[in-house]
């Protein structure tokens, strides 16, 4: 079975993880989020391709759920006792190798896919790891700073990266807009639209649907080959409860006018892209919304305690996908 997944960071690599255990002898290809990338310190940083290559590839920090196991910061600190920032991202000494051989590969020339190929190399993740696009594009968050003290309308108005927005301000002010810089001009990367037209079914995992997914979908050909592709498109939701499992998609959900529930959620992928849809058992009360809105609908667990309940919410989507298929 050929199954394509598109996927963000931690939700995306932890699913992965219990889609392995699920499906094991299943051909997986990951088409990965790299609007998330930044640059820093003149090194090219792919959060979200970092995270599923060490989290299936064992190397991931289990408790941050980003970042290396085991690891140190002395190049940071040595950077700060320079005065060289920025210091709120936490990159690790270990994690900095990584940053550093991608940037030099893609000095040489080589592709952003094929520089993941090569890291993969090394780290094995027993999936076949697709940046979406190899052109470069960058998320960022129209935002309203605060101004201190002054009329509440006088804050200052600007696009921050994505990563100042998540990880420096903490989602702490409203996302006013969320832009995929470049997406429109992008193209898929190779390997990407190929992946696609020769699944048996795409898996939109419990990553972000506005900064993970959603710019996935922003590079032209991606969206439209999904829907075109003829196959069982089944997503889970990232929302439980009406709260994100982890993160704050809610914050960039309100910026695109999407309410922090599960059907909302599938309402907004909509059917012409989504035929299943696997919301929490909390939010059972939710199926019949999402199945009126043409997206076949079940509830099951959907909290990925560990492994083996990632692994049974992989079950849940190819259960579910078996039989949107005999619809
Ligand atoms: N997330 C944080 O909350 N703080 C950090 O300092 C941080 C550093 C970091 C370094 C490398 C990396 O691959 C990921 C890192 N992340 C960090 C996670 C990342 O910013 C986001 O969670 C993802 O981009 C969202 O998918």
């Amino acid at each position: 079975m050929r199954i394509v997944v598109l996927a963000g960071g931690i939700g995306g690599a932890r699913f992965l993880r219990g889609l392995k255990r699920a499906a094991p002898d299943a051909d997986v290809t990951v088409i990965g989020n790299t609007g998330d990338d930044i640059h820093l310190f003149g090194l090219k940083v792919c959060p979200d391709l970092d995270t599923v290559m060490y989290t299936l590839g064992g190397g991931i920090n289990e408790e941050q759920g980003w970042g290396r196991a085991d690891e140190t910061f002395h190049l940071k600190e040595e950077l700060t006792a320079y005065g060289v920032g920025p210091d709120w991202f936490g990159l690790g000494d270990r994690d900095f190798a990584t940053h550093i051989v991608r940037t030099q590969m893609l000095s040489a020339g080589y592709p952003l896919s094929a520089v993941t190929e090569a890291l993969c190399d090394r780290w094995k993740p027993g999936v076949r790891l697709i940046p979406m696009s190899d052109d470069r594009i960058e998320t960022h968050v129209a935002v309203t700073l605060p101004d201190s003290g002054a009329t509440p309308d006088s804050g200052e108005r600007k696009a921050i990266h994505f990563q100042e927005y998540w990880v420096r301000l903490r989602a702490s002010v409203p996302a006013e807009a969320v832009v995929p810089v470049g997406a429109e001009q992008a193209k898929p990367a190779p390997g990407v639209l190929e992946a696609i037209a020769e699944a048996d079914v795409v898996l939109f995992p419990p990553s972000n649907p506005v900064v993970s997914i959603g710019t996935i979908l922003a590079v032209p050909g991606i969206r439209e080959g999904i829907a075109d592709a003829g196959v069982p498109v089944v997503g889970l939701s990232p929302i439980v409860g009406d709260a994100p499992v982890r993160g704050m998609a809610d914050k960039v959900l309100a910026a695109v006018g999407v309410e922090s529930t599960a059907a909302a959620v599938a309402e907004h992928y909509g059917s012409g892209l989504l035929d299943g849809w696997l919301v929490d058992t909390v939010d059972a009360g939710s199926v019949e919304r999402v199945e009126a809105a043409g997206i076949r609908c079940r509830a099951v667990p959907l909290m990925m305690t560990d492994l083996d309940a990632a692994a049974r919410m992989a079950r849940e989507a190819l259960t579910l996908a078996e039989e949107v298929r005999g619809a």
